[in-house]
């Protein structure tokens, strides 16, 4: 008997999410497409270990296509080629801040990228065939409604990204009673990792804490370090989005791990790493985080990082994953702030500066 067909297609494989799921989705032994997008320079640092010139090896697991979420009828081509049994849709301008001043970019590739997949499934006449997975967010939940919050808790979303994010959710809904479509909403809370984009605020404080531990003199600028966030490591998350497709019926999860931190926790814990203890000293935009041996001043508030509306506290409610899918936490929020600082010491040591 000829063996399972396992073909994921993954949009925006050369982010965070993508190079993390491509990695799991190539052990459990799934041949693996991705669609990247055409830029000036090269954009698949994240994924340059798992890809190789099919020219040099024989057997190729992954396979790069160009396309945009923008592109109906790029889309339409590529799954009809690849002909895929999985489709995750992680692609996204995936910045909250920046979707307030690229409102309408964000609303066509967030929201419409999704109608574009679904409707290319149709298309080909997979919807029977293939299973979808969608990168929801804890950002639909907004304006706090509930906390915990879980897969119950009320939509609220407070800017463009999470607006748009709450449109591809609904159509992954619709789809999935209108035609009968194996599709999923995983919506994930806040996932970090040494991978992280380096403008999301985790990443930025650690990167900027290596630097300290480096010799360095240099100040933070930060936002609203009062907002809470559910932060858990981003290489558990891909493996809930596989669960999410192996299920005997389509549903949607919540995927968080519980705890809550507070960006001001997160720069502490950072500094804590490299044996610093940060205070707070004045208030509102005047406050600023200091070490109090020294009185170096570390951190400042800039108004420019302020959102128009904000997201105040997030903390997710994952039982529904747990009992249903058996997803399991594996990495503490300690252990993710350690990865993170030790990744980015390591990083600037042997390269002098980020590129
Ligand atoms: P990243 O920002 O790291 O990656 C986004 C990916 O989308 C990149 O590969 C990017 O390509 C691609 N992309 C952007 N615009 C387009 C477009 N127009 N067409 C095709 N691809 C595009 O995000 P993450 O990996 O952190 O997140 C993955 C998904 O999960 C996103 O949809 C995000 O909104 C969602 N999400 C993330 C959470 C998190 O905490 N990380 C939590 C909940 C949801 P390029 O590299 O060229 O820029
Ligand atoms: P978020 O992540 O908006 O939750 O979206 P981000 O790390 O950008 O912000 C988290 C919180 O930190 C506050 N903050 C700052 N944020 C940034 N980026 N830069 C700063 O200097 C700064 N100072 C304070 C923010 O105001 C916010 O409250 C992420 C993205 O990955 C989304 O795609 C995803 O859907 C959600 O997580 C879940």
């Amino acid at each position: 008997m000829s063996e399972e067909r396992k073909v994921a297609l993954i949009t925006g494989i050369t982010g965070q999410d993508g190079s993390y799921l491509t990695e799991f989705l190539i052990g459990k032994g799934y041949t693996v497409h991705g669609i990247i997008r055409r830029s000036s320079s090269f954009n698949t640092s994240r994924i340059e270990h798992l890809y190789q010139d099919q020219h040099i090896v024989g057997k190729k697991s992954l396979t790069l296509h160009y396309g945009d979420l923008t592109d109906a009828t790029n889309l339409l081509s590529i799954i009809s080629k690849v002909n895929p049994t999985e489709i995750y849709n992680l692609g996204a301008q995936s910045h909250v801040k920046v979707s307030f001043d690229m409102s309408e970019y964000t609303g066509n590739v967030d929201g419409l990228g999704a109608l574009r997949i679904l409707d290319a499934i149709r298309s080909c006449g997979l919807e029977g065939k293939v299973r979808f997975y969608q990168a929801s967010t804890s950002e639909l939940y907004g304006k706090v409604q509930e906390i915990p919050q879980s897969e119950t808790t009320p939509f609220y979303p407070r800017s463009p990204y999470a607006v748009a994010k709450q449109y591809a959710y609904w159509i992954v809904v619709n789809y999935r009673e209108a035609y009968n479509m194996y599709a999923c909403n995983g919506i994930l809370f806040n996932h970090e990792s040494p991978r992280r984009g380096p403008t999301f605020v985790t990443r930025k404080i650690t990167r900027f804490v290596a630097g300290i531990a480096l010799g360095k003199k240099e100040i933070l600028y930060l936002g609203n370090i009062n907002a809470k966030r559910d932060w858990g490591h981003a290489k558990d998350y891909v493996e809930a989005m596989w669960l999410m497709l192996q299920q005997d019926k389509p549903q949607d999860f919540v995927i968080a791990t519980g705890e809550t931190h507070s960006v001001r926790e997160f720069v502490e814990k950072s500094f804590r790493e490299i044996g610093i203890e940060i205070k707070w000293r004045g208030e509102g935009i005047n406050e600023e985080g200091y070490d109090e041996n020294t009185n170096t001043v570390y951190v400042k508030i800039d108004e420019k990082y302020f959102r128009p509306t904000e997201v105040d506290l997030l903390l997710g409610n994952p039982t529904k994953a747990r009992k249903e899918l058996n997803w399991e936490l594996k990495i503490s929020f300690d252990e993710l702030v350690q990865e993170m600082v030790a990744k980015d010491i390591e990083y600037l040591k042997n390269n002098d500066q980020y590129n």
